[in-house]
């Protein structure tokens, strides 16, 4: 059957899409060393197993031409000084872009490059992110109470690679501050 043109509406006030594919829910269990605090990690871990993030996924073939996308929402939440946040990945296919777009909250999208570029982009709702081809990405969600509700879109064969970031982390951490949140340097970074 030839495909037709479809639309999905997003519930308000949550976002969370009328119809999706498949709901992936986060928990801290699977952010292990991820997070700078060990310790912090597990006094959090001792209380619960806390739901970070959630993503609804509207799902397409995974070949060029496609487009995947989703609603991705990060709940509010700190594990020592350092926000929840999502795994974060590069594409596998390195050469694949993404956008973002903030619905809801507030927070910032951690980016680096194999190059060592790195980038901090605030996202607020109306703010439309670009992620260029090569760049990792992670959403961190800076907000106290509110969950960061972003709509995503990204090429259908981008695929992911989470390994070189468990392996490595980010070279940049968001934690907490009297401002709001600051960007500090991953003492536990690794190379290659
Ligand atoms: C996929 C896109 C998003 C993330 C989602 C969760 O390329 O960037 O759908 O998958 O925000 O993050 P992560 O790092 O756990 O996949
Ligand atoms: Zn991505």
């Amino acid at each position: 059957m030839p495909d037709i043109p479809f639309s999905i509406d997003l519930a308000f006030p949550t976002c969370i899409p009328h119809k999706y594919d498949r709901h992936l829910e986060r928990r801290l269990s699977s952010m292990e060393g991820m997070f700078l605090d060990t310790q912090a990690f597990k006094e959090l871990q001792s209380k619960g197993d806390s739901l970070m993030y959630e993503v609804y996924e509207i799902h397409r073939p995974e070949i060029p031409g496609e487009l995947l996308s989703g609603i991705s929402i990060v709940h509010p939440g700190k594990v020592g000084n350092e926000f929840f946040m999502t795994k974060g990945h590069f594409h596998s296919v390195l050469e694949t872009a993404e956008i973002y777009y903030c619905l809801k909250g507030e927070g910032v999208m951690i980016m680096e490059n194999p190059e060592g570029d790195t980038s901090i982009e605030p996202l607020v709702p109306g703010k439309i992110l670009y992620v260029p081809p090569r760049w990792a990405h992670r959403s961190v969600c800076t907000g106290r109470q509110n969950d960061l509700v972003t709509f995503f879109i990204y090429p259908g064969n981008a695929g992911h690679d989470y390994g070189t970031i468990i392996k490595r982390g980010f070279r940049k951490l968001i934690v907490d501050s009297t401002d709001g949140y600051k960007s500090i340097d991953n003492p536990n970074w690794k190379t290659g």
